[in-house]
């Protein structure tokens, strides 16, 4: 008889944890250590459950580099130990996390699937159980006792999404996520649907190669009709500053003053690295298409094509953090790492 697979569940909070206390109404984590009293159903899922807790479970609006150093850090830890990864995780920083995650921990032949709710676990309409449940069956899925899914995902309201592609789009909806540019991996259904030709594929004698060196001085700058001079110039010309994500209109359009334009060149020449992001919530940067972006191109600017922000702003912190030389760092940003652009 085969091995059931072995699940790891790395709980590091979100409202996917909460219980209300019915003395005072109010949402507090629950002790993850009952996980399974909980929620009785999990002990019908054909895999063996392992549960890690962060010591103080965090809104996801508290996560940081260092949260995603000491998710990694436990992922390696017990790497050849389980089969598949699965995350609690907040919603709203979500996609920040699979994203950084996805460029942290490459080769991967195993899964990692990050899921929270929108409504706490113990909630009467919770949509908590059913993502946690599929997640957790979706990390179990083997073919040939391998892994079927070797990559970083997210799993929310019944589909499966490559992590790096994902954007939260809704507050308030069950249907909290979506991935503009590239359709999403899975669908639960009656059937667990899955478009195995979208998915990555690790060479299998490649070993897990874990980085956990983010550079966090960079920021994201949105353009806007009315955009300032002074404001824009102070920005770029912060000492610090290693990176910078421009949210630009369009196919990646920009205003074409001078002020702007030599005001960037001048920051690009003094070794800032900016990476033109679009606005829009799908389609791709093609500098050059209209003559609002030729001269950013000229200029070095880097283009992130169709990535999300959430994919550029961590995958700048990962290579600065991995200090690609000057010379090759626009040719190394344009490429694909791990499915997170064209
Ligand atoms: N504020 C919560 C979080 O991101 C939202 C949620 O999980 N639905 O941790």
């Amino acid at each position: 008889m085969s091995k059931k697979p072995a699940i790891l569940l790395i709980y590091t909070g979100g409202t996917i944890g909460m219980i209300k206390d019915f003395s005072t109404g109010a949402l507090k984590a629950f002790n993850f250590d009952q996980l399974l009293e909980r929620i009785p159903e999990l002990n019908l899922l054909d895999c063996t459950i392992a549960t890690y807790s962060f010591e103080t479970p965090i809104d996801s609006s508290d996560m940081s580099p260092e949260h995603w150093v000491s998710m990694v850090t436990i992922i390696e830890k017990h790497y050849q130990q389980y089969d598949g990864f699965v995350i609690l995780h907040g919603s709203d920083t979500m996609s920040y996390s699979a994203s950084a995650l996805s460029f942290m921990l490459q080769n991967l032949q195993k899964p990692v699937v990050l899921t929270g709710s929108q409504l706490p676990i113990g909630d009467l309409r919770t949509d908590a159980k059913e993502n946690l449940i599929t997640a957790i069956q979706v990390a179990s899925i083997q073919k040939n006792g391998k892994p079927v899914i070797q990559e970083v995902c997210l799993y929310f309201e019944y589909k499966l999404y490559r992590g790096n592609r994902t954007t939260k789009v809704s507050a308030e909806l069950f249907n909290a996520f979506t991935s503009p540019n590239v359709p999403h991996l899975a669908e639960s259904g009656v059937h667990f649907k899955i478009n195995e030709a979208l998915l990555l594929k690790t060479e299998a004698t490649k070993e897990l190669a874990v980085f956990k060196t983010m550079d966090t001085r960079v920021m994201i700058l949105k353009l806007f009709p009315g955009i300032n001079q002074s404001m824009f110039e102070s920005i770029l010309s912060i000492a610090s500053l290693k990176g910078l994500i421009l949210e630009t209109y369009g196919s990646g359009n920009a205003p074409t003053e001078t002020w702007f334009l030599s005001c960037l060149n001048k920051a690009i020449q003094q070794g800032l690295k900016v990476v033109n992001v679009t606005q829009c919530s799908g389609g791709s940067v093609n500098m050059g298409q209209y003559e609002t972006s030729t001269e950013m191109k000229e200029i070095g600017v880097i283009s992130g094509k169709d990535i999300t922000t959430e994919a550029a702003i961590t995958k700048l912190m990962f290579l600065l953090g991995q200090q690609v030389d000057d010379r090759n760092f626009k040719a190394v940003f344009e490429q694909a790492i791990c499915g997170e652009m064209e």
